[in-house]
């Protein structure tokens, strides 16, 4: 094994995650409990803990010295727990209604106890199933604009933000994006994963110099603009919802980087969820949904800059030079880098090592070849376009074109 661990490090198992948690006092030894390991995602193991007499309950997400997806020849630093654990901790002194509580984070074991959300769906799921949430767009635009305000040079001031910004140096996880969004799509790199019969399409993308310079561009913007504590991979299977409540997990990439690659990566899953209807919706169904999911994207945007907005005239700390007209500047800064990120990220999704479900999940060869291609030719033009498009009315505008 290349990883190194620390000497009390050993991943669980159902009975010895149920040790740790009566060692810190969760639990009785002699409690009745369901142990489950529920984990889906990509790196680590997620185990549920049930009290079958009291009904509590605690979810203990452990990370494995290595990529899950890939297995042991990647490895991967256990510190993204403590990261996690930490950047969950600030989005709930922020934002509590959005974020899970965290009750423990042990480093030596790489392991976080916190509050069980299973009464919530993964985002990702409800939306394949097509579900409505009413106050998704609102809680999100919401969540956005205080997690990022309040921990940028404009909202916490450059010396406190100096301090943060210490705490989530992240360079093992941030090379993951690096790598999986920003360069391997753009190449012929062996993680990459598409059906030969796209080959074409993505030979295209691989020859366009232009279009390569521009990805160039937004990577060296992720590379460099540490402008505020992000989520770092904010995308649908990060967020569980119900009708009313929505709360934002996984913060393990969370690192000093650009605002607008939180809000590209939730509108570049949208649009992604968008595509990927005609495969899941009826006819009859269809356009009310699609309806639905454009407005999501609409309406997140719009809470966003107006709560930042807000946010900047009531707590802007220091500096008249930042006045209305210069934050006219930087808000449109943010949704050009938005817009340009979500472009990176439709694609990574549909030839890079990680797709997403609803795509992945299309029976018919046929129609996810399609569904694909409009991917890959949306993720394209909004790269090259980003810098003129005015509004986020003029991005939806763009996913109909492709439809
Ligand atoms: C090796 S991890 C693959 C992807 O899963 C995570 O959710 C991130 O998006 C990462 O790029
Ligand atoms: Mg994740």
């Amino acid at each position: 094994m290349s990883f190194q661990v620390k000497s009390g490090y050993i991943p669980f198992t159902q009975e010895t995650v149920v040790h740790f948690l009566v060692q810190h006092n969760f639990i009785d030894p002699s409690a009745p409990l369901l142990v489950k390991e529920i984990g889906d995602g990509n790196l680590n193991y997620v185990f549920q803990v049930q009290n079958k007499a009291t009904e509590e309950s605690w979810i203990v997400k452990q990370a494995l010295p290595y990529a899950k997806v890939v297995g042991e020849s990647w490895p991967l630093t256990l510190d993204r727990s403590r990261i996690e654990s930490e950047a969950l901790k600030q989005a709930h002194s922020l934002v509590p209604e959005f974020s899970p509580i965290v009750y423990l984070h042990d480093s030596e074991k790489a392991a976080t106890v916190m509050e069980d959300l299973s009464s919530h769906t993964i985002l990702r799921k409800g939306l394949i199933e097509g579900r409505v949430y009413p106050e998704l767009a609102k809680n999100v635009g919401t969540y956005l604009a205080h997690t990022l305000f309040f921990t940028s040079d404009y909202g916490l001031g450059s010396a406190k933000k100096k301090e943060l910004a210490k705490r989530f140096s992240n360079p093992d996880l941030c090379g993951i994006t690096e790598s999986l969004v920003f360069s391997d799509p753009f190449y012929n790199a062996e993680s990459n994963a598409f059906t030969e019969e796209l080959r074409p399409d993505v030979e295209i993308l691989w020859e366009d110099q232009d279009f390569l310079t521009e990805v160039a561009s937004l990577k060296h913007s992720f590379l460099t603009k540490g402008e505020a504590l992000i989520h770092g991979d904010l995308h649908t299977g990060s967020l569980f919802v119900t009708a009313r409540s929505t709360k934002v997990i996984d913060p393990e990439f969370a690192f000093y980087g650009p605002v607008g690659f939180d809000i590209g990566a939730f509108i570049a899953n949208l649009a992604l969820s968008i595509l990927s209807q005609e495969a899941h919706r009826t006819e009859e169904e269809k356009d009310g949904y699609l309806a639905y999911l454009f407005g999501v994207i609409t309406e997140v945007w719009h809470v966003f800059e107006s709560t930042f907005r807000s946010l900047w005239d009531t707590y802007l700390s220091e500096d008249n030079l930042y006045s209305r007209s210069y934050l006219d500047i930087y808000l449109h800064s943010i949704f050009v880098d938005s817009i340009g990120f979500s472009g990176c990220k439709i694609i990574r999704r549909t030839i890079g090592l990680a797709h997403v479900e609803e795509i992945e999940t299309i029976t018919d060869p046929v129609t996810k070849l399609a569904i694909e291609r409009k991917a890959l030719h949306l993720g394209k033009k909004l790269i090259l376009k980003r810098k003129n498009i005015d509004s986020i009315e003029d991005y939806i505008e763009m996913i109909q074109e492709v439809l």
